[in-house]
């Protein structure tokens, strides 16, 4: 790493300047990714549903991290088709980040985002169940996404990473570590990492078996069970001033709990906005 520090003091200015206009509808690309991201997770809590996502984040690659890869992957900046090569070789220019509490809703989430019309999904690498050695854990997703920007339109490529709240922790660490060594960790600083990676993934899963307990629906009782059927016939009976009011009294405040329950859910939706 430390031979490329400075990298862009040997790039020619024009490259530069243009490289700088080539990353404006990447920008797009990452704002309206995690928009549409931040969305999902707003739709589950509007619905009063556990969200998956956490948090997102999301960010264009530095100039220099970007020259560095560059380097790495021998793009020629002399040559005329080092713009070509860098948008086909180098897949993580846009980057979004989703972290998520546990390993579940990791799974969640990458389902959801592989499903989605509006990301063409290319590639999965799937570091959780096969770390690097560095003892990095994550989803990528490697995908396309097209921007409309100024009369044109843009598909680029595009990095999803899926995490923990604690394997981004870890990363996190190992990151700044690496900078700090200038990409030469010490041997026994990366032990400890290696150590660090092995108990983040002890807790993310006793953290996930806790999640399962959790969220296991509770079950009605049959007081409840008997509440439910009176509420829905003062429905049927059209006495929906009676039915609101009686399920305002024994299921307000519980919903998230019950919202499992078939029977519950279908006297949910049809109270509606008579429950607000
Ligand atoms: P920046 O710009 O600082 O964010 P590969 O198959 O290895 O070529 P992959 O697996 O997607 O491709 O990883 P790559 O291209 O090496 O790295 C892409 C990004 O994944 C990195 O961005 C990190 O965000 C993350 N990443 C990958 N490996 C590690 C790792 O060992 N430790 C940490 N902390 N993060 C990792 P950059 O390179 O950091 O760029």
């Amino acid at each position: 790493m430390s031979q490329t520090k400075n990298i862009d003091k040997h790039i020619p200015k024009k490259v530069l300047n243009r490289l700088v206009s080539m990353l404006a509808p990447y920008e797009q690309a990452v704002d309206e990714i995690k928009l549409k991201i931040k969305g999902i997770k707003y739709g589950f809590l509007k619905s009063g549903r556990y969200s998956p996502i956490e948090f997102v984040v999301g960010r264009v690659k530095k100039t220099d991290s970007l020259l560095r890869k560059a380097l790495l992957r021998e793009i020629d900046f002399t040559q005329d088709d080092w713009e070509k090569r860098l948008c086909e070789e180098i897949t993580d220019i846009a980057g979004i980040r989703v972290v998520c509490r546990y390993i579940d809703d990791v799974r969640e989430v990458q389902q959801l985002l592989m499903e989605r019309e509006d990301l063409v999904v290319h590639e999965m690498k799937d570091y959780i169940s096969n770390p690097k050695e560095s003892g990095y854990r994550s989803i990528h997703i490697i995908g396309s996404y097209t921007v409309y920007y100024g009369n044109e339109k843009k598909v680029l490529p595009c990095e999803l990473q899926i995490r923990t709240l604690g394997m981004n922790f870890w990363a996190t660490n190992e990151h700044e570590l690496r900078y700090k060594y200038d990409g030469n960790i010490p041997t026994d600083v990366l032990e400890q990492l290696h150590v660090a990676s092995t108990v983040t993934n002890q807790l993310d899963e006793l953290m996930n078996n806790l999640r399962q307990e959790i969220m296991t629906p509770a079950e009605l009782d049959s007081d409840l069970e008997e509440k439910l059927e009176e509420i829905f016939s003062l429905y049927v009976k059209q006495d929906f001033d009676s039915a609101a009011a009686l399920y305002k009294e024994h299921f307000s405040g519980y919903e998230e709990a019950f919202l499992e329950n078939p029977k519950f859910r279908m006297i949910n939706d049809l109270l509606g906005k008579r429950l607000r």
